[in-house]
């Protein structure tokens, strides 16, 4: 303890007797400090503290035993290949109107091509004609490889090459193709096909005859000759479709 406080003592004793206030006054002596005393036992443990930071994982484990349940499912495996092309989509709408172009006359590339066609198609002609294997009737045209065959065969054929066999629909058109049977000789199938009707023949496309030629008696084959042949004088008897007839096809 300072002076200073020791002198502040002995003041307020002094205070406390001159203010009627009954009390022991004692001798205020200063001597010197004395030795410190033994340092007291240890006190009681104190609270715990807060909880620290969370600390590292720990290593992996050991192995379990076996007969454990299945684990879960991998991952997806990688993409596979392209699968093949798929069918052909339908035809789409048709695209919107092109600019205008030039007048056919005044357009030289056309002008250069249809010269060219119009060229190719007379050589064409002029060949095929001194041939003898085109014979033109009107707008149609006739034609024969010289070959015969049975009148689903003969279809087939003139189908398979733009057009289709031939039938006559007027006396012009009976002349020319009774004209090819002529010179190979042979009868020739024509474009006709025996209806439920016995006797009663149609176009192939289902339309009935305005035109005719039967041999005098004919068709008498009473259902059973379902298709028409032409003898070499250009006139019609009913026949089985089984034999075999000259291939002529129209166009
Ligand atoms: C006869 C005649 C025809 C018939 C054929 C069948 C030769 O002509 O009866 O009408 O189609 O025979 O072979
Ligand atoms: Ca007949």
């Amino acid at each position: 303890m300072g002076a200073m406080l020791l002198c502040s003592l002995v003041l307020a004793l002094i205070l406390l007797v001159d203010s009627g206030i009954e009390c022991e006054v004692k001798e205020v002596c200063l001597g010197s400090p004395g030795i410190p005393g033994t340092p007291g036992s240890h006190g009681l443990p104190g609270r715990d503290g807060r909880d620290g930071i969370k600390g590292d994982p720990g290593l992996p484990g050991p192995m379990g035993p076996p007969g454990g349940m299945p684990g879960l499912p991998g991952r997806d495996g990688l993409i596979g290949a392209p699968g093949i092309a798929g069918e052909r989509g339908e035809k789409g709408e048709p695209g919107e109107r092109g600019p205008p172009g030039l007048p056919a006359y005044l357009d030289e590339e056309l002008q250069n091509t249809l010269y060219d066609f119009r060229y190719q198609i007379l050589q064409s002609t002029g060949v095929l004609s001194l041939q003898g294997s085109m014979l033109k009737v009107g707008e149609k045209v006739f034609s024969t490889n010289g070959q015969s065959a049975n009148f689903d065969a003969i279809k087939e054929l003139c189908d398979r090459v733009g057009g289709s066999i031939a039938v006559p629909r007027s006396p012009e058109e009976n002349d020319a193709i009774a004209s090819i049977v002529k010179k190979h000789n042979t009868y020739a199938y024509l474009g006709l096909v025996e209806g439920p009707t016995s006797g009663v023949f149609y176009y192939l496309d289902g339309t009935p005859m305005n035109y005719t030629n039967w041999y005098p008696g004919e068709p008498k084959g009473q259902g059973k000759e379902k298709c028409v042949e032409m003898y070499t004088d250009g006139q019609w008897n009913d026949r089985s479709c089984l034999q075999y007839r000259l291939a002529i096809c129209e166009f």
